[in-house]
């Protein structure tokens, strides 16, 4: 028996191409290849949409469609993207065939292209003996998007923030000694359900493992399905134990950026006792995302653009907000101007900085360089010594004094026996840096030039921060 299972239509406004284009694609290929019943396991809409709403009508007309060839089983996915009774409309949209809606938990037979569902979450003694007298082509255990509410005043609200994996655990297994009688008597036996199974990946690569998920494989199997079809998670994944099988087919479209993988829908091929699953892929759209640490490389993107015709583009960059006039949103944007979409997200970085708390409140420049020292954990006395100098001395005197102190710190002079350190073991500042200035030759001659070196820079060009014209503080 051929099934073709769709799942996360997502019809809204703003996915409407994308969903109509996957869908109509996915029925046509349905239809052609004989399925002879369709599944739709939740959120076939987006969110709630108004009745005049064209996206409503679009999925309406596919749903009608469909049902001209196949009976159709539909299932109550995501609360906030079908809101409950949204679905009910769809019953009426049957043409040749008949639309059945599943929104609670129960068994559905499919005998002779009418459904049969249960009273209750599975068949009784009484139903079932029905079920196997008169026969079945398949039936459905139908598990919709379980409502952690009504659950929680089920079993106690104690046990519901932990207990939803058991309690529906428990459920599969009851489900699962009906369905092994059906299997004896050789009715196919088909799961369908919306939700997380523990351990599946998402389509962003993410891995779904917690506690919060609804369901264990473990448990899925437990239901003795032959094929389990399941709806939520975007991303097309199979799992196969002695030829049973549990599947997504994931969403019919791509509906966001960075989804990894294929879009499709599943043909699936059920037998008693075991179940084959292929994805056959929609014409979903193209994505490319590009993302930069820092701002956006321009030559990258050139040669990215060369392959974005007609794709949806998105670029992200971060850059310092100093910066940020520096990237240029024209050019990119005319990079991609045969692109589908252009979607740019700049990050930008704020301009932190830190000030060493109470220094404003100084009045005197070496009251705050006292204070910057037991901020930044510095013996403030050589610092202070320097300060004093600079504020009494010329620099080139200065100067003088520290190459005289190179050759002979034992020199009298008095910059020498102010207990200033050796000046290999300072620290700070560092490079010596000497500000060429106007000089005098009369004054150099005067002064004794020892066999030294010393590096003659601009002091606009030193790349040290300089304590006396920047800003210390800065982070
Ligand atoms: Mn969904």
């Amino acid at each position: 028996m051929k099934i073709a299972h769709f799942s996360d239509l997502h019809y809204a406004p703003g996915n409407v191409e994308e969903s109509d284009r996957c869908f109509g694609f996915a029925i046509d290929h349905a239809v052609l290849a004989h399925a002879d019943v369709a599944v739709i396991s939740g959120d076939a809409t987006d969110h709630r949409l108004d009745a005049h709403a064209p996206s409503l009508n679009r999925l309406a007309r596919r749903v009608n469609g469909l049902s001209g060839s196949m009976p159709v089983l539909m299932l109550q996915g995501t609360f906030s993207h079908e809101p409950p009774g949204t679905l009910r409309n769809f019953e009426l949209m049957a043409t040749t065939h008949q639309i059945y809606v599943a929104e609670r938990v129960q068994q559905v037979s499919l005998h002779e292209g009418r459904f049969y569902p249960s009273d209750g979450p599975v068949f009784s003694d009484d139903e079932l003996r029905e079920v196997l007298a008169i026969g079945a082509d398949v039936v459905f255990t139908c598990l919709p998007t379980v409502n952690k509410g009504a659950l929680a005043v089920a079993v106690g609200a104690k046990e519901a923030g932990t207990g939803l994996e058991a309690v529906l655990g428990d459920y599969l297994a009851a489900a699962g000694r009906v369905n092994q009688q059906l299997r004896a008597a050789g009715i196919r036996t088909v799961g369908v359900s919306h939700g997380t199974v523990n351990g599946c990946t998402t389509e962003h690569g993410v891995t779904m493992a917690g506690f919060d998920h609804e369901f264990s494989l473990g448990g899925l199997f437990d239901a003795e399905c032959d094929a389990f079809m399941l709806g939520h998670i975007h991303k097309a994944q199979q799992w196969e134990r002695a030829g049973r099988v549990v599947a997504y087919p994931g969403s019919i479209g791509r509906f966001h950026y960075g989804e990894e993988g294929d879009k499709g829908f599943l043909m699936w091929d059920v037998e008693v006792g075991s179940a084959q699953a292929d994805l056959v892929v929609t014409p979903s759209r193209q994505t490319i995302c590009v993302d930069f640490d820092g701002p956006p490389d321009m030559q990258r993107l050139t040669a990215i653009a060369l392959d974005a015709t007609d794709k949806f583009v998105r670029v992200r960059w971060q850059v310092d907000e100093e910066h940020k006039q520096s990237v240029d949103r024209d050019a990119i944007a005319a990079l991609f101007g045969n692109a589908a979409e252009l979607k740019v997200e700049a990050r930008i970085l704020p301009v932190v900085r830190s000030r060493a708390q109470g220094i404003s409140l100084e009045t005197s420049i070496d009251r705050k360089l006292e204070r910057w020292c037991e901020h930044a954990d510095v013996d403030p006395a050589p610092l202070l010594d320097r300060l004093q100098v600079l504020e009494t001395g010329g620099a080139e005197a200065i100067a003088a004094g520290v190459l005289a102190r190179l050759t002979d710190v034992e020199a009298a002079h008095p910059f020498a026996t102010g207990g200033l350190p050796a000046l290999s073991s300072m620290s700070e500042p560092a490079p010596v840096a000497v500000q060429e200035g106007p000089s005098d030759d009369d004054n150099d001659e005067a002064l004794p030039m020892p066999d030294a070196t010393v590096e003659v820079v601009e002091s606009g060009s030193a790349s040290r921060l300089s304590w006396l014209n920047d800003d210390l503080f800065a982070a």
